[in-house]
């Protein structure tokens, strides 16, 4: 049986700060704006939210390229606001985590600055360089925004590695400074109240210790080679011990490229690293890298039932469908048209909440907020569309149509149109000039109108949230998918001791008759999104019908 923990229990908010509010109309969401939606924040039901980067950034990668640590960005706030952020979810019965990005940081951080100033500069290690092989790079990495993972430094005629972009220089973890350097603003954060990190990258931070060449296959899925870095573990512990241990933090670990039989050593109680990761299986269903696959409901099942084998005996797992890298879930695994919209972003929000998992809502997912459609690619903001365009396109290696084609369904832009709180000019998210396009349908899918409409995705969602922590076997019971077989419709059941529920997931936009296996059956309804009563919910189920059960 699982132990009794804080983060099981809680749903977790992430709020991509630049995009949700903005309070001084400079176009830019912020700190203050954010404080002001907390209220809103509390009667959504979340217990606490994920930060986006907050730090000093010149944003060349939206503040995951980080040039102070202890310095909040100038365009999202102050020391006191983000002081102010603190108390105010204190206040609520809330917390705080904020985003720890320490794979890389800017390349205009001063330890960057002064290893760039030469070979014998006492930052030089802090850093990865190497000299270059024959009139190339090192070795053959390639960055994960495209292109080569090695930047040429002309001064010194090295190298540096970044596996993102090239202003986003990799650190050096084999040097016990640069640890040291990030334990302590670890704990300059947690001084000030944070309740824990979503660690960036994490799983990148140990390197090969050879930096031999990727094979093909390898260079086709860099992510599953940068995570096997023999050190990664020893790192997790070191910072556990020296950071961590005693405060009772939620950890949650980017786990991009990680297998699921790999995961319990890293989310394991006993063994103190992570409280839990983020898989990615489920958001690149449908996809390898950025380009579009087909996928089924069998193959999603299939992943949930995988990912929840990931926490082993005693450990613990994320849910979620979206984040600030992916596109939005109505439109990705649901019908964004009219007609689906509602229905399907529902049916969705009971996956999300009531599989085993801290679940994990991002901004606008609680209203289903839809992608956007870009006409071409000076629409896209985002340093990943831009360099996956010049590293088919720009090198005349693909069509601008099928290249198009794929961005407009997968760019990470997608997530990032500012949030819709009404159907104003700007959907009340600025009064300014808003950084990036308001989405057009804000006039009719927006906070304002959900909250009024006790039939909205936003109020299911809050109902959702209230069951879940109603109810100990949705939290902490054991997940089976009863049907694996069956090509449209999610049936599981979450069982504690004797408290057994059913979810029924009907995938699809058409009716499904339906029967349930091993001659199971409904008692009471708990919730249903088509309002159904024990007697009709099945044997047909409606389009995208949702619901969760107490079995007989
Ligand atoms: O979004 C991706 C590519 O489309 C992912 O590969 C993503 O880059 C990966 O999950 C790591 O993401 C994190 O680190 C990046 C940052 O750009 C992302 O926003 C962040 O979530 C570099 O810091």
């Amino acid at each position: 049986p699982q132990k009794a923990r804080w983060w099981k229990e809680a749903v977790v908010y992430q709020v991509y700060t630049r995009s949700f509010s903005d309070s001084n109309g400079d176009g830019i969401g912020d700190l203050p704006g954010l404080i002001d939606r907390l209220d809103y924040l509390k009667s959504l039901g979340v217990q606490v939210i994920w930060l986006a980067p907050h730090y000093d950034t010149p944003n060349v990668d939206n503040g995951y390229d980080i040039r102070d640590y202890r310095a909040i960005d100038p365009l999202q706030g102050t020391m006191a606001d983000f002081d102010r952020l603190v108390a105010g979810l204190h206040e609520r019965g809330m917390k705080l985590i904020v985003d720890l990005v320490i794979n890389h940081t800017s390349d205009q951080h001063e330890w960057f600055r002064q290893s760039r100033s030469g070979p014998d500069n006492p930052y030089r290690d802090f850093y990865i360089w190497r000299d270059g092989r024959d009139d190339g790079p090192p070795n053959n990495y390639l960055s994960i925004f495209g292109g080569g993972a090695w930047e040429k430094d002309e001064a010194s005629g090295q190298y540096y590695l970044h596996y993102f972009a090239k202003e986003q220089p990799d650190l050096n973890w084999e040097n016990p400074r640069v640890r040291q350097e990030v334990y302590d603003m670890m704990r300059f954060w947690l001084d000030k109240g944070v309740s824990g990190f979503r660690m960036d990258s994490i799983c990148f931070i140990s390197k090969l210790p050879d930096l031999r060449d990727l094979t093909l296959a390898e260079m086709e899925s860099l992510e599953h080679v940068y995570v096997t870095g023999p050190k990664i573990h020893d790192y997790l512990q070191d910072m556990y011990h020296e950071v961590l241990a005693g405060r009772d933090l939620l950890t949650v670990g980017e786990a991009f490229g990680v297998s699921f039989e790999n995961t319990p050593a890293f989310v394991s109680e006993a063994r103190n690293e992570l409280t839990m990761v983020f898989h990615f299986e489920i958001v690149r269903l449908g996809r390898h890298d950025w380009q579009v696959q087909d996928w089924t409901v069998k193959d999603l099942k299939a992943v949930l039932r995988g990912e929840d084998t990931s926490s082993g005996p005693d450990g613990w797992l994320t849910s979620f469908l979206e984040n600030h890298d992916n596109p939005r879930s109505v439109s990705w695994f649901g019908d964004p048209s009219p007609k689906g919209h509602a229905p399907s972003a529902k049916a969705l929000a009971t996956l999300l909440i009531m599989r085993r998992g801290t679940p994990y809502i991002y901004q606008g997912e609680e209203i289903g907020m839809t992608n956007i459609y870009f006409d071409g690619i000076e629409d896209f903001q985002d340093i990943n569309a831009k360099g996956i365009w010049n590293n088919t396109v720009g090198i005349g290696k693909m069509s601008a149509e099928e290249v198009l084609h794929s961005l407009r369904r997968i760019s990470r832009d997608n997530a990032r149109t500012p949030m819709q709180w009404d159907g104003s000019n700007n959907a009340g998210f600025t009064t300014g000039l808003p950084w990036f396009r308001v989405n057009p349908n804000h006039v009719d899918i927006n906070v304002e109108r959900q909250d009024a409409d006790p039939n909205s995705i936003l109020n299911y969602y809050r109902t959702l949230i209230q069951l879940r922590a109603s109810q100990k076997a949705l939290i902490y019971g054991e997940f089976e998918d009863v049907d694996p077989d069956h090509p449209a419709v999610i049936a599981f059941t979450r069982t504690l001791g004797d408290e057994q529920f059913l979810v029924l997931i009907n995938m699809c936009g058409e009716t499904e008759h339906y029967i349930l296996p091993h001659g199971l059956k409904i008692a009471e309804v708990l919730l249903d999104n088509m309002s159904a009563s024990v007697e009709n919910v099945l044997p047909d189920l409606k389009p995208w019908q949702a619901g969760v059960y107490r079995l007989a």
